[in-house]
């Protein structure tokens, strides 16, 4: 028996014990470990009932995420749990931690389920892109009902052990010293004659599925999974539960599962998954390298940004100075992060004593006094090097020693405005993503200077107020901002060539885009598009690129603020508008660009995605990304695209370096080497039949 199951028995008790830190995952010794220590349960006489429970931090999380994409090694898990289910004594998980997947569908193969009231239970095989593919499909509806089961494995939410407890995933909820408890407990069923109670052995309560509940409930849940693959087959495991024999819907979980894991959409969601754990190690930064002490929080600017921003720091309870330049700014800026709450509260998402709590957090200043005794400031003003430069020059005067001096840039030059003041080694930029408050991604920017435990610093505040943080170089528009350029200039350049704005958009939307780079371009305001194209640094000599925005921004359309931009709204459902048309047409006569006739959709997102993922090979050469998977993480995480491609640098790798070369090579050939001349990294990685992710593993 491998040492991370081991097997021990006090009087009539026994005890399976899992080690194998730091998750316990189901790996292949930890499956061979529970099938021998099981055996070895049922030919114990002395034993009467046995206790599964894990060491460490928590019970078994799940299968080994890591094995998956391989050939699968005997024995499996279904198999595992079948044997362990048939055991003729009674059988019980302690649970404590989190027993999610496999781990739970392994206390499911146990006759009873005990946990420690802090403990969580789920199957969020779902955002891996996979089912739960150890008869969890089947034995979570029998145990709490087909609808219960279909909203946990759908949402992939783990339950707080007292709701799992009440929906009856849960048999008893133990206080205290977990091991004492699941005794206790075992003893008392002991006593009271408990037989082994075989979850395959129950019948599906169907007494809330009538002919529409399944085609209800997949219409109900369509918005929300709009494009993954899992969900539906989740749904159809479900259905399988209600109509055919617990074998058959066993065997049809098994095909189905098969399918969900040799999909693209799993390899995505899978590579996200340790894509977002990677990018939380920085490779120079150790994990013991100490911290500043934050305690007190100031933002200045009291607009959109900097209130969002404020929000981050109070919900997760920190102390927080707003400051404006005015009494009225300020009072606007505290009305506006007021209003946000309040509409949360409307939403029902928070209690109006939370509300209370989090604007008590709040004060507001408007001299730089007020501020001083911040441990760090983050500076979200209007996007303009001089004022940001009178800033940090201020701020340099007045903040304590050791504060953390952060810039909201966007595309700015960190070096440039640590350079003004005497400590550039305590300045480093925070990029937030619009709406702030709601955003998950955080780019944090490493100038030349930035002390490493400002960097560690930072990367811990992020985890405390619930963001993705990626630490990025300093280069115009960063990671995300500087690959999303070329997505915004080939989607103008086609609206340019005559390719209706409205079919870019949904062309990208099928493809899994949140919204189309049009809408996205109205959302942000076209003005603010036209300002970066006036300063990009490095801009490509090309009259045409980005005309369309510029003619758009001169008569007044900027965007979904003012009710016109590259579409017309009503409301905020876009309205495509001849006038902007015409308007390309009128721009391409005068630049002479051909139109395009039969542009093929293959053809929008060829040139959308292969155009930012050469962006990112030049990110990589350069070393402002640490990895192609911090990279992944930043598109995911702040601009809309979905899980289910694993990021534009996953998707490369995907479709294959060598075909998006040969792509490239097409569109080079039409339009000349300025947009489509592939990066050095990305030509040597197609041509020697390498991915991006094998590159990062070689890179170290
Ligand atoms: C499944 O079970 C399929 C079955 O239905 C069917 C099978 C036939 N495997 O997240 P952390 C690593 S699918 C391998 O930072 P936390 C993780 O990469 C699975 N590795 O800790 C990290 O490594 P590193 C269903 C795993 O305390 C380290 O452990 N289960 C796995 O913030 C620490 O992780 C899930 O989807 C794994 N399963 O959160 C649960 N899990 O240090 C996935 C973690 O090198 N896991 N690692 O970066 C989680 O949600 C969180 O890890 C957990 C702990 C909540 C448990």
């Amino acid at each position: 028996m491998g040492d991370v199951v081991s097997y021990s028995r006090e009087g009539e008790i026994a005890y399976i014990t899992v080690n194998n830190p730091p998750v316990n995952a189901l790996s292949l010794p930890v499956r061979q470990g529970l099938q021998q220590s099981f055996q070895k349960f049922a030919a114990d006489a002395e034993a009467k009932a046995a206790i599964l429970i894990c060491d460490g931090r928590t019970f078994i999380a799940g299968a080994d995420i890591t094995e998956f994409g391989k050939p699968p090694e005997d024995p499996w898990l279904p198999k595992v749990i079948a044997e362990m289910e048939a055991c003729e004594k009674i059988t019980i998980a302690a649970i404590h931690g989190t027993a999610l997947g496999g781990g739970l569908e392994t206390a499911m193969g146990c006759h009873y389920r005990c946990a420690v009231p802090a403990a969580k239970v789920g199957l969020p095989e779902v955002t891996l892109g996979l089912l739960p593919g150890a008869t969890g499909t089947q034995r979570l509806p029998r145990l709490i009902g087909p609808k219960a089961a279909l909203d946990a494995m759908i949402s992939g939410k783990p339950l707080p052990a007292g709701k799992a407890h009440q929906a009856g995933a849960v048999d008893e909820i133990v206080e205290g010293d977990l091991k004492a408890g699941a005794t206790a407990y075992a003893k008392r069923l002991l006593s009271e004659g408990a037989k082994p109670r075989r979850i395959s052995e129950m019948d599906v309560d169907k007494s809330e599925i009538d002919q529409h509940f399944f085609a209800e409930y997949r219409n109900g849940m369509a918005r929300a999974t709009r494009g993954f693959f899992a969900p539906e087959q989740i749904l159809k495991c479900v259905e399988a539960s209600v109509t055919v024999p617990y074998a058959d819907a066993v065997k049809r979980e098994n095909e189905l599962f098969m399918e969900c894991m040799m999909s693209t959409h799993s390899a995505a969601q899978r590579h996200l998954f340790f894509a977002e754990r990677a990018c939380t190690k920085v490779p120079d930064v150790p994990s013991n390298t100490p911290m500043r002490d934050i305690k007190k929080v100031a933002v200045l600017g009291g607009g959109t940004m900097g209130g969002g921003i404020a929000m981050n720091f109070a919900n997760a309870g920190l102390q927080v100075v707003l400051k404006e330049i005015n009494t009225e700014a300020l009072e606007r800026g505290l009305g506006i992060i007021r209003k946000n709450y309040e509409n949360t509260v409307a939403k029902g998402r928070m209690t109006p004593e939370q509300l209370d709590e989090c604007m008590a957090l709040i004060t507001g200043a408007i001299e730089y006094d007020g501020i001083s005794d911040c441990d760090l400031i983050v500076e979200a003003v209007f996007e303009n090097m001089a004022l940001k430069k009178e800033i940090f020059a201020e701020l340099d005067k007045v903040a304590k020693k050791g504060a953390i001096l952060a810039s909201n840039t966007s595309t700015l030059d960190i070096d440039e405005i640590a350079a003004v003041t005497s400590r550039p080694q305590d300045v480093i930029g925070w990029h937030f993503f619009a709406p702030a408050n709601v955003m998950t991604l955080l780019e944090l920017v490493r100038g030349k200077e930035t002390a490493k435990d400002v960097i560690a610093t930072s990367m811990a505040m992020a985890k405390t107020i619930r963001k993705t943080a990626v630490l990025v170089g300093v280069c115009f528009g960063f990671v995300g901002n500087r690959m999303f350029f070329p997505y915004i200039s080939e989607a103008q350049q086609m609206i340019l060539e005559g390719v209706p704005a409205e079919r870019i958009d949904q062309v990208a939307f099928d493809w899994g885009m949140a919204m189309g780079p049009n809408g996205v371009s109205d959302l942000s305001g076209l003005d603010v598009l036209d300002k970066v194209n006036s300063e990009w640094k490095d801009r490509p000599e090309d009259p045409a690129l980005w005309i369309v925005v510029r003619k758009l921004v001169e008569i007044g359309r900027f965007g979904q603020k003012t009710g016109k931009g590259i579409y017309n709204y009503a409301g905020r459902s876009p309205v495509p508008d001849p006038e902007v048309t015409a308007i390309a047409k009128a721009e391409a006569e005068r630049l002479g660009v051909a139109q395009l006739e039969n542009v093929s959709d293959e053809e929008i997102i060829e040139r959308l995605m292969f155009s930012m993922i050469n962006e990112g090979a030049l990110i990589l050469e350069e070393g402002i990304a640490s990895r192609p998977s911090d990279i992944d993480v930043v598109f995911v995480h702040g601009y809309g695209m979905p899980r289910y491609r694993g990021g534009p640098m996953h998707y490369g790798d995907a479709v294959g370096l060598d075909k998006v070369v040969a792509a490239m090579e097409k569109y080079r050939k039409r339009y000349g080497d300025t947009y489509w001349k592939p990066a050095p990294l990305l030509a040597e990685l197609a041509k020697s039949g390498k991915t991006f992710d094998q590159w990062a593993a070689s890179n170290g």
